[in-house]
């Protein structure tokens, strides 16, 4: 998974995101620019974290979401936050699957805690459907997604 996204010039805006704002590259529909994790509400879901680089060591912060830190361990503490070194893998069971115990949809972000990486901008999103995806690009009424017109 690749958690950096790289600035173009003519795709950046700034929008304010957990009271801060951050810079962010995006598509045709106003997504960002990293791929986005899909899941149906419910779904078992496990990230497969890993640090390919050799300098920066991030902390990885899943909103309304948890794992247990010790995975199959059922008495270890659950935890939305690791922090990960070069060269290190983590396997992160959700628990209650994509959208979690209280079945959240709509965009999940998750993003380097560490607040220069976050605002350099390694984030992205988890997108949890309530109703079946075809793939189509179309709202629910089955009108075509606009087009994002900063
Ligand atoms: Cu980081």
């Amino acid at each position: 998974m690749q958690l950096c996204q790289y600035p173009s010039q003519s795709r950046i805006r700034r929008f304010t995101l957990e009271a801060i704002q951050i810079p962010i590259v995006y598509n045709q529909y106003g997504d960002p620019a990293p791929p986005i994790l899909r899941a149906y509400v419910g779904d078992p879901a496990k990230i497969r974290l890993v640090h390919g680089g050799i300098k920066e060591t991030h902390v990885f912060h899943l909103h309304n979401h948890q794992w247990r830190l010790e995975g199959g361990n059922p008495v270890s503490t659950i935890i939305d936050s690791i922090t990960i070194s070069p060269q290190e893998c983590y396997t992160l069971d959700i628990l209650y699957g994509a959208g979690s115990r209280n079945r959240v949809i709509g965009d999940v972000i998750f993003h380097c805690h560490l607040y220069p990486h976050f605002h350099e901008g390694m984030w992205t999103l988890w997108r949890i459907y309530d109703r079946l995806e075809d793939g189509k690009g179309k709202l629910p009424d089955g009108s075509p997604i606009p087009l994002f017109c900063p």
